[in-house]
């Protein structure tokens, strides 16, 4: 394939391309991933997106922080989805009428005046928010912007740590697929296998009018994601009852580091960090002591609600890999990431042009579908920074190039073809365009 993305060059028409994507998905208050599939605010999204709007418009991303953050449920909670009251209900399934969540959520302290989803993201939110008061902290400071945004980064901290703990052992657990952000990854077949799904002609998906079937995930996941969202809908939103709770690697990890980050906002309003890195290490401890596998080289999911084996569901997803954005991870584990990440199963470096969502060589591997294969942008990044922070300038600056001229070459997909970087899902898709920016800097 040609090298679009040239290093040497002025980055001028892969910045202007990219800050254009954010500009078009802007609504006034916050930006969509995408105006067609996802026409709302998604959290971990804009988390993403916050991150590389700090470089054209760090007000704009302070706004679309503080816009989330308005939507917090009164449990700490900050929900996947904050619903945009102008956009049809039909446009996208769930809608606000399913989640029901100022009449379902009113124990949990759901909002009354904005609609959302009732379950969470990835908590990448403190780090986005570290990394846009860092881009123009005269700014940040004036507004306040730390001083606002900090307590309510540690309620949903606290929400996580204390309410989500539901295998015991320190670390927070997902309660469903779409809390860990990759929705039909293979390492949830095993646990959606015991939940029943619910009956195909109860709901209508509305990605199918916008997306490639055969790039989506199938009706039988979307039966049992019906089933477990209406299942922890029905029971208010509590947390600790439900069929499906699983321990996630990149879920962790990214918990570690917004902790990482939230002891850094600490310390520029004045208190003490100390407690909040120490807790940082205390989790990467448990993390590492729960999930990695060492004769695998990387890290697992933790099946909470497996009764017979040893819980660890041993597929290799690319959220195994991500905990190499911790600082304090052991040496020896980093050096296995990084072995695991070059070799067979992910080929980066060698095979693949961007890292695949999961392994190369398992049975569910798709290359077009969703999270079963393809190559996203946000994982890149996060690898990106890992290998970074743990001296890997030259595996860094490779897969720093690779994801910038995939995402000029696929006009910022949604996902690629891991191998040959063709466009999958969503183009114009903003964390990639956001992300893009961010990789500039
Ligand atoms: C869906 C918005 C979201 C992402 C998720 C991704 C997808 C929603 O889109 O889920 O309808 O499938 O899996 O990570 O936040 O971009």
């Amino acid at each position: 394939y040609s090298v679009a993305y040239d290093p040497a060059a002025p980055p001028g028409s892969l910045h202007l391309r990219a800050t254009a994507v954010l500009e078009g998905n802007w609504t006034g208050t916050s930006t969509v991933p995408s105006h067609r599939l996802y026409p709302h605010q998604w959290s971990w999204d804009s988390a993403f997106i916050a991150i590389g709007l700090r470089h054209v418009s760090p007000l704009r991303a302070q706004t679309e922080l503080a816009t989330l953050l308005d939507a917090q449920w009164g449990d700490g909670r900050i929900p996947h989805i904050v619903f945009n009251p102008s956009v049809p209900l039909d446009a996208y399934f769930p809608s606000p009428d399913f989640w029901r969540s100022s009449t379902a959520g009113r124990a949990a302290g759901a909002p009354r005046t904005v609609q959302t989803s009732g379950i969470v993201q990835p908590p990448v939110h403190a780090l986005a928010a570290w990394l846009v008061h860092r881009a123009d902290p005269g700014l940040s400071r004036a507004r306040g912007f730390l001083a606002r945004v900090y307590p309510r980064l540690a309620a949903w901290h606290r929400y996580l740590l204390h309410r989500r703990d539901l295998g015991g052992g320190g670390l927070v657990s997902v309660v469903h697929p779409w809390e860990q952000g990759m929705d039909n990854a293979p390492s949830w077949d095993a646990p959606l296998a015991r939940v029943a799904p619910a009956p195909a002609r109860s709901f209508r998906r509305a990605d199918l009018a916008h997306g490639a079937p055969e790039d989506r995930p199938t009706d039988l996941d979307y039966g049992r994601y019906v089933r477990l969202a209406t299942d922890y809908r029905d029971a208010g939103y509590a947390d600790g009852g439900g069929e499906f709770a699983v321990e996630d690697p990149a879920f962790n990890a990214l918990l570690i580091a917004s902790e990482h980050a939230l002891a850094h906002i600490a310390h520029e309003l004045g208190a003490t960090a100390t407690a909040r890195h120490a807790r940082a290490e205390r989790l990467t401890a448990a993390l590492v002591d729960r999930l990695y596998d060492p004769a695998e080289g990387m890290f697992f999911c933790r099946d909470v609600r497996d009764m017979e084996g040893d819980g660890l569901i041993r597929e290799r997803g690319v959220s195994g890999l991500v905990p190499l954005l911790l600082p304090g991870l052991p040496r020896e584990v980093v050096a296995a990431l990084v072995s695991t990440l070059r070799g067979p199963h992910f080929g980066v470096g060698t095979a693949t042009r961007l890292v695949p969502s999961y392994d190369l060589l398992g049975e569910a591997f798709d290359p077009h579908r969703y999270w079963r294969g393809p190559a996203w942008f946000n994982t890149a990044w996060l690898l990106e920074r890992g290998l970074r922070l743990h001296g890997r300038p030259a595996e860094a600056q490779a897969l720093r190039e690779a994801a910038l001229d995939t995402a000029l070459t696929s006009d910022f997909a949604e996902y690629v073809d891991p191998y040959t970087g063709e466009a999958c899902g969503a183009t114009g898709f903003s964390w990639t365009a956001a992300l893009t920016l961010d990789l500039l800097h």
